[in-house]
């Protein structure tokens, strides 16, 4: 039998696990073009904010040894021009568009989901709330009474797909009590991790940050946060309702990576630094390899592994 690599979120179908990480290569027609054009299963939009930002001063983003650091600040096109971009792809496009939002403010986030709500859109959309580079923004889903706020408002007159991209939580008494928050409401998927925020690297030559914003500080991502993103995945699988999906988000270079994600109970699984610094083609490579992965292993679909981690 040949082997499959097909999945589902919240009832939308991808032909394999595959996306962008929010944020990466997503942010113009031209690079979400070329993420549909490529092996991957399907693509996120930028964050939109209401309005068209250019975001954080350069240098802003820095590739490292083992992964990458960034200060973007939300640079996007504004809401209207992913939207625009979401609904014209969604009856022609070979693979889903996710439509991403980040709010500078709890008006905003509401703003945008009526919008959405009023739109032709039917596909999912993902509410960023962690993003760790707005300056002087605090990251939302760090203050679980403003997650609360913003779901319980959102559900009011929210009724299609909406998952939230979230921030790496590092103490298990916090996965306990925001899951207790979370199973409140129909929610489609949680997107875990977002990067690791304000880390700092710096050059000792210079004895200066690698980038400017914040004083330097910013998000950190790739092969440094990946044993926390599966860790975060695997929390969130073990208490999560099983109706609310799981998007794996950290670390992944290799097909090995996309297997370890899978198996810790990621339905979907994104790709951040090793996009930004590999191009598109990355897809190819990774269906490729995580194909390879199964075949050693005698898996034919993804379900024959997908959250069955064995533990000693
Ligand atoms: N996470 C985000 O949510 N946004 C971007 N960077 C990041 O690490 C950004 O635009 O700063």
């Amino acid at each position: 039998m040949p082997i499959k690599l097909t999945s589902s979120l919240a009832g939308v179908a991808f032909a394999n696990p595959l996306l962008n990480a929010a944020g990466v290569h997503c942010a113009t027609p031209t690079e979400l073009d070329e993420v549909l054009a490529s092996a991957a299963g399907g693509v996120v939009t930028k964050s939109a904010t209401p309005a068209p930002r250019d975001g954080n001063v350069r240098p802003r983003f820095q590739a490292l040894l083992l992964g990458s650091i960034n200060s973007m600040g939300l640079p996007n096109q504004g809401f209207d021009a992913y939207l625009a971009y979401a609904c014209a792809h969604q009856q022609t496009a070979t693979a889903p568009v996710i439509l991403s939002l980040a709010g500078l403010s709890l008006a905003d986030d509401l703003a945008m989901l009526r919008w959405v709500q009023e739109s032709d859109f039917t596909g999912l959309v993902e509410l960023n709330l962690s993003c760790p580079n707005v300056p002087g923004k605090p990251q939302v889903a760090y203050d679980f009474a403003a997650v609360t706020r913003v779901l319980d408002q959102a559900f009011q007159f929210f009724t299609k797909r909406l998952g939230i991209k979230l921030p790496p939580y590092l103490d298990l008494a916090q996965f306990d009590a925001l899951a207790a928050i979370l199973n409140r409401y129909p929610l489609a998927y949680v997107n875990a991790i977002n990067s690791l925020g304000n880390g700092l690297v710096i050059d000792p030559l210079t004895e200066r940050p690698v980038i400017r914003p914040k004083g330097g500080f910013g998000g950190i991502g790739g092969a440094y946060v990946k044993p926390t993103a599966l860790a975060n995945v695997r929390a969130w699988r073990q208490r999560l309702n099983s109706t609310i999906g799981i998007i794996g988000t950290g670390g992944v270079r290799t097909g090995t990576d996309v297997f370890e994600h899978l198996l810790c109970g990621a339905d979907l699984v994104q790709v951040g630094t090793a996009l930004a610094t590999e191009g598109p083609a990355i897809f190819a490579r990774l269906t490729r390899e995580l194909t390879a992965v199964m075949a050693t292993k005698g898996y034919q679909t993804l379900a024959d592994f997908q959250g069955k981690l064995q533990v000693r």
